[in-house]
């Protein structure tokens, strides 16, 4: 007898998935078990907000959903920021909770939440998995996640349902889907009118921008790359594609969107007279200039939450890139921003103030000599966020990862365990703040347990300082953004990982080489102070 568990384990396990993330409550053991039976490993994390997190990092780099599985109640509530940050960050997280049985007792409200319509904002679909719907919302729920822009979709399996014998004829509670909203709904460019239009734009124009965003295909970086190196197009990209183009490259011009020497970055691309933005999505941006100055948008696909500038048609990038590819270069840019990028490298090049703490672009020269390009880089969300996007020299596609759409801190550790069993051979870093770390360093033994090892860079500076430095900037006076100093390097070995603590560029490499060849964890406390990011941004 198969029942309604054994068919959602068998139709994850049939459509490739390998892991699902999680913590457990007792409503869903049978779950857990029939995954097992399936082959499908259950990743036992220490809570469900980083499950979440890690299953969709794990997911894109895998081109699946990446699967959440928590009980009812208190975990899946700890969905939210999940599910916030599939939905603002376009990654594909198939999110599975418990819920109440629909027949329990209307006076049983223990643990009883309306999770559906909690979701139901953030979520490509919601819905019930019923022993008469299974083969049909399960399927549904994972090809939403991956109907681009990616996100979120979101199903419950009541403990009774998942007992029950399956019962496939009709098809009675389907998923919510908002199927057919999307792209459908907005007109295509043929590829060849598109190249066109875009090379007689660029022929005109002197200092022109391709700005690449995050709605862009991995699979497309092999293309990109080609056109903007054989027509040698100034290019900037924002933080969430870090590494489509290779950023130690001549004409790499910076990252926008957020990050550090933003002030710069937006004067570039107010001196930019032509912006192209190839899938670039403003939720990324948390200034105006996307809506001030006139882009020209190449997207393929509507943006998060279905935006679509006016008057923009869709088109297939690759297709689109190919066309462009089979002509010459309309016109010749002799490196017009030159001055700019020039600033932008001259930044990293400062000197901390006090002795005992290290310049924090110190730390990315040292970690980007030591590591190599195909290292997978992790942050949490803060000053150091900034630093990282900004100026770590990304060489390959998908090998960096924040949080931006949402930005929403406790996402480093979190998605290095996904990167890391999704891509077990690449190194992975994970730098994040002291802030950030006491958040979720408990995961350290989730990485050593499951086999995920990374190398952490905690920027040690007892405070939050990203907001302490708004703080300044508000001109408000100084009030209870430091924190007494945790010891990273202890609570690292309380988890069972190597740790070290170091004010020196030389050794924070050699530890981070060491690491990464030795295929072990380590966490390495590096104290900065705060004040040096404000040279920074
Ligand atoms: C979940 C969450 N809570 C609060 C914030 C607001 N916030 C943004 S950065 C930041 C400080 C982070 O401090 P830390 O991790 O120490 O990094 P640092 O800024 O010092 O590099 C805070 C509180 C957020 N983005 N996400």
């Amino acid at each position: 007898m198969t029942t309604t568990a054994a068919a959602t384990a068998r139709i994850l396990a049939d459509a490739g998935i390998e892991r699902v993330f999680g913590l457990p409550g007792g409503e869903v053991l049978v779950l857990i078990d029939e995954l097992r039976r399936a082959g499908v490993d259950f990743v036992l994390m220490r809570h469900e907000s980083n499950a979440g997190l890690a299953a969709a990092v794990y997911g894109k780099l895998r081109r699946q959903p990446g699967v959440v599985l928590t009980t009812l109640g208190p975990g899946a509530a700890n969905l939210m920021l999940p599910i916030s940050n599939a939905h603002l960050d376009q990654e594909p997280l198939l999110a599975i909770s418990a819920q109440l049985p629909d027949d329990f007792p209307a006076s049983h409200t223990h643990q009883l939440l309306p999770l559906h319509e909690t979701y139901r904002p953030l979520c490509k679909s919601v819905g019930k998995i019923t022993c008469d719907n299974v083969s049909e919302v399960v399927p549904r729920a994972l090809a939403d996640c991956m109907r681009r822009p990616f996100g979120p979709a979101y199903l419950t399996l009541s403990a009774r349902e998942a007992l029950r014998p399956l019962h496939d004829s009709s098809p009675s509670s389907r998923a919510t889907s908002d199927a057919g909203s999307a792209a459908s709904k907005f007109t295509k460019s043929p590829p060849l009118e598109k190249a066109k239009e875009v090379s007689g734009l660029l022929a005109k124009a002197t200092r022109p921008l391709v700005v690449v965003g995050l709605a862009v295909d991995p699979s497309n970086a092999q293309r990109i790359r080609r056109w903007v190196n054989e027509w040698r197009l100034p290019v900037a990209v924002t933080p969430k594609v870090k590494g489509i183009v290779d950023e130690t490259a001549d004409n790499f011009v910076g990252v926008v969107s957020g990050m550090a020497a933003d002030g710069m970055m937006c004067d570039v691309l107010a001196a930019a007279d032509l912006r192209i933005g190839l899938g670039l999505d403003p939720v990324e941006v948390d200034k105006t200039w996307h809506a001030e100055l006139p882009i020209h948008w190449i997207l393929e696909s509507p943006n998060v939450s279905d935006n679509v500038p006016p008057g923009t048609t869709l088109v297939d990038h690759a297709e689109l890139l190919d066309a462009l590819l089979g002509q010459p270069a309309p016109a010749a840019w002799p490196a017009p921003f030159k001055a700019f990028q020039n600033k932008r490298r001259q930044m990293l090049n400062g000197q901390s103030f006090s002795a005992h703490t290290m310049w924090p672009g110190s730390i990315v020269q040292a970690l980007a000599d030591a590591l190599p390009p195909d290292t997978i880089v992790t942050t949490d969300v803060g000053s150091h966020k900034y630093l990282f996007g900004q100026f770590w020299p990304s060489r390959q596609p998908e090998t960096f990862w924040m949080s931006n759409g949402l930005s929403g801190m406790a996402y480093g550790l979190s998605a290095a365990i996904g990167a890391k069993l999704a891509r077990p051979e690449a190194p992975v870093l994970a730098a994040v703040g002291d802030g950030g770390f006491s958040m979720n360093c408990q995961e350290l033994e989730t990485a050593e347990r499951v086999g995920a090892p990374f190398v952490t860079v905690v920027l040690e500076d007892g405070s939050y300082s990203l907001i302490k430095l708004a703080q300044e900037g508000k001109k408000l006076e100084p009030y209870r953004m430091d924190f007494r100093p945790i010891d990273s390097v202890g609570l690292a070995q309380a988890c069972g990982v190597e740790a070290l603590r170091t004010s020196n560029p030389d050794e924070l490499a050699s530890a981070a080489r060491a690491a990464v060849t030795r295929r072990r964890s380590v966490v390495i406390g590096v104290p900065v102070d705060y004040t040096d990011y404000r040279g920074l941004f």
